[in-house]
């Protein structure tokens, strides 16, 4: 048993971050799995934990951590190789924000809390939280793509795996599962495919995961 536990869901994209600079890391981890479906990061047990309810959690040895960019910079701190923030401040701020506009500007637009807002509290129905999200992902991979087309390499940033690339292949999944039209973003699909090639990617797919479901 490791003295790391991810609290984790199979389909919670922030989580598949974690999961995924982890296995870059090449880092062991126990998951306990958090049932979102089922309410579970809602309990008292898990908000004693976590008190903002919500996956992933990271307990690594005395450290507890929540916020997936959060623990995200710690791993990046406490197990420096293999890096995922490269070159000099510069080049490592302009990383930072490219997994900001994913994590700040898109990803909570989609979050299961919001969609339930919307349809329970709002009366909006699913197809109109699809069309919602989906817009608000195509506006932020807009940039994305932008900064995909000027790479120099196979990844965001090159050919050196980042923290952004880190968030981009989730919110790829995410707009697939939401059915978001990716053909205006064919550099971001290409960045996807490279990422997925790569096992720590592979291995974190919500697919991959003992508690997917259907
Ligand atoms: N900004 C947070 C987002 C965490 C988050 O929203 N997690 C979702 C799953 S992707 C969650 O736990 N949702 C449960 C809920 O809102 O009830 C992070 O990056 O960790």
């Amino acid at each position: 048993m490791s003295d790391r536990v991810l609290y984790d869901f199979w389909r919670s994209s922030a989580a598949f971050r974690v999961r995924i600079a982890l296995g870059l890391k090449g880092l062991d981890y126990d998951r306990a799995v958090i049932d979102l479906n089922a309410g579970a990061q809602r309990s008292p047990g898990y908000r004693m934990l976590n008190p903002q309810g919500r996956v992933p959690l990271l307990i690594d040895g005395e450290a507890a951590l929540n916020q997936s960019l959060a623990i995200l910079e710690y791993l990046e701190e406490v197990y420096p190789d293999p890096p995922l923030l490269h070159g000099d401040a510069a080049m490592r701020g302009r990383i930072r924000g490219a997994a900001q506009i994913i994590v700040s500007d898109v990803h909570p637009l989609g979050n299961s809390s919001v969609m339930r807002y919307l349809e329970e509290r709002l009366g909006h129905d699913r197809d109109e939280f699809i069309a919602w999200y989906g817009h608000w992902m195509s506006v932020g991979f807009g940039p994305l793509e932008e900064l995909a087309e000027r790479s120099s390499g196979r990844f965001l940033f090159g050919d050196d795996v980042t923290l952004a690339d880190v968030c981009l292949a989730p919110q790829m999944y995410n707009a697939r599962r939401w059915r978001t039209d990716l053909e205006p973003f064919p550099a971001l699909v290409e960045v996807d495919k490279n990422l997925m090639e790569l096992s720590a990617f592979r291995n974190a797919r919500p697919e991959a995961q003992s508690d997917a479901s259907a």
